[in-house]
């Protein structure tokens, strides 16, 4: 009899500040790539809640209708309520299903995730692919799980953490996403507010991790403090692969650190003269310094698609950059806006408050650095410390950390105060950064009015009623 796994992703709430979107389940088709490339005689089965429609009731209907004798979830902190929910669903219907977790969240905190939740048999930390068939293949063959390395589990009255596993050295040896699963409903994947409703939105990864260490950042952790991509040349045919076979023209490459200086070049000889380029967009996360010091970059990847840049900005104190530990200098910020102004790419500058030295003063100071950096759109977000980070570890340690609801850790609800603020107060801030800059007739006029069609759009969202009436309704 065929091994039956089932990778659920559960019902989980929109991150209202990006409109309203679909995407597809990226991590989970990569996942479920390696796992039908490697197991033969295996049943896999995705569950897109999103995408299908489906209730806590459909969860339940699904494990019932394909009786999985594995399943797989994947989380990041907001959602890991979801995940667990996952978990205890398949518990509850039959108790010997074999429930495993991974992702972000339940890699910082394996020890705790399994202690609090008895229905989540294991969790494997950091990448997946291997450590996932391995287990896979013994479960199958009937063995235990005990010396599969990257896992914890229960075991003895206690929490077992295997040693880690090495990472795949070569990331051009993974398959393509396994798309086809989910291909009943892939022209559902969407993302209005940047690509209007009917364009087909995918998402594809191009490299693993980062080699700096900021101190909010639970990436490069996860993958064990190293970058590792993708050749250009695969990636430009993962991304032609995509848009051929699946029809995706927006895509999302994301990679959380671009490097885009040496592989922007690369990756624009590899895309150039590709016939597919001239029918997609895509975007992708890069650091300000980067795009400061290859201006001339951006007019190539322009050239080949690339509409949209995301950049972790974070402030416009020089003393708050050193903080974080971003390594980049505030000057950086302005001159990559104005270098993607100058070629037409969406700038997107994400900003943060709530750091513990912030005060209204200095969060006014935010406010008035982000109308002045003038980016086409602009995200502030709050402080979050997320398991797994050097704020997390900081912020325990001093008691800061007033909400421990990990549903809140979406970087909009204020989970700590400062030293001089409470948390309601941070919320307060946040939501008179977004009627700064959304709130502005004269800044919306030209929003709304721009010739860049993506920036439209994003203005018509952001100033709409409901941004700010959710976090409005946050305070
Ligand atoms: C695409 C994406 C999204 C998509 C949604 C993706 C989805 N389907 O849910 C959207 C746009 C909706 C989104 C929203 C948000 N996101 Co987001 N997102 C990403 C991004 C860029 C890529 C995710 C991905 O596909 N990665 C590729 C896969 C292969 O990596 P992976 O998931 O880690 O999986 C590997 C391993 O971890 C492991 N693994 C993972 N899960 C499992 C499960 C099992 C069973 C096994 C065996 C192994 C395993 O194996 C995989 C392969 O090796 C990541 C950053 C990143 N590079 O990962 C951020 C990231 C996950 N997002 C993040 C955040 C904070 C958010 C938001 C809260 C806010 C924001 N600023 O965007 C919102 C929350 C929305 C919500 N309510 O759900 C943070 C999470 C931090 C944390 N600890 O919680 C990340 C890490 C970004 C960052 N740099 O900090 N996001
Ligand atoms: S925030 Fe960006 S640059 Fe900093 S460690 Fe994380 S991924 Fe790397």
């Amino acid at each position: 009899m065929p091994l039956r796994l089932l990778f659920v992703e559960p019902p989980k709430d929109y991150w209202f500040l990006m409109g309203e979107y679909l995407p597809p389940p990226t991590g989970l088709l990569i996942l479920a790539a390696y796992v039908e490339r490697e197991v033969p005689d295996i049943e896999i089965q995705v569950l897109d809640c999103q995408a299908q429609k489906r209730g806590w009731g459909g969860v339940a209907e699904c494990i019932e209708d394909f009786s999985p004798h594995v399943v797989a979830a994947s989380g990041f902190t907001c959602n890991a309520y979801g995940c667990v929910r996952v978990a205890q669903e398949a518990k509850r219907i039959d108790p010997r299903t074999l429930t495993v977790l991974g992702g972000v969240h339940f890699t910082a905190l394996p020890e705790e995730s399994l202690l609090d939740f008895p229905e989540v048999d294991l969790i494997v930390r950091g990448e997946g692919e291997v450590t996932l068939v391995d287990l896979l293949r013994r479960w199958g063959k009937g063995e235990g799980f005990g010396d599969v390395a990257g896992i914890s589990f229960r075991g003895n009255g206690t929490v077992v953490h295997n040693p880690g596993r090495p990472l795949i050295p070569d990331l051009d040896s993974l398959p393509y996403p396994a798309y086809h699963l989910v291909e009943e409903h892939l022209d559902r994947y969407h993302f209005s507010m940047m690509a209007g409703k009917n364009t087909q939105y995918l998402i594809m990864e191009g490299s693993r991790g980062c080699s700096h260490r900021c101190s909010f950042c639970t990436q490069w952790r996860h993958w064990n403090g190293v970058w590792r991509t993708k050749s250009p040349k695969r990636i430009a045919q993962e991304m032609e692969f995509l848009h051929d076979e699946y029809g995706g023209r927006f895509l999302w490459l994301t990679d959380d650190n671009f490097d885009y200086a040496h592989r922007g070049r690369e990756l624009y000889e590899e895309l150039r003269g590709r016939p597919f380029i001239d029918d997609i967009s895509w975007f992708f996360q890069a650091r300000t310094d980067d795009i400061a010091q290859n201006p001339e970059v951006a007019g190539r990847l322009r050239e080949v698609g690339n509409t949209w840049i995301l950049m972790g900005v974070e402030s416009g104190s020089q003393e708050r950059l050193e903080e974080f530990g971003k390594g980049e200098r505030v000057g950086d910020a302005y001159r990559a806006v104005e270098t993607l102004r100058r070629n037409d790419i969406l700038s997107q500058a994400m900003l943060v408050i709530g750091s513990r030295e912030d005060t209204h003063r200095s969060i006014e100071a935010t406010r008035d650095f982000a109308e002045e950096l003038g980016s086409d759109i602009t995200i502030f977000s709050v402080l979050t410390p997320f398991p797994g980070t050097a704020v997390h570890e900081m912020a325990d340690r001093n008691g800061w950390i007033e909400d421990r609801n990990y549903a809140n850790y979406d970087m909009v609800h204020a989970i700590m105060p400062t030293a001089s603020l409470t948390r309601r107060e941070v919320q307060e801030e946040l939501l008179e950064c977004y009627q700064r800059v959304y709130g502005s007739v004269a800044n919306n006029l030209r929003g709304v009015f721009s010739s860049n069609v993506i920036k439209k759009r994003a203005y018509r969202h952001m100033a709409g009623k409901r941004v700010i009436g959710k976090l409005r309704r946050l305070i």
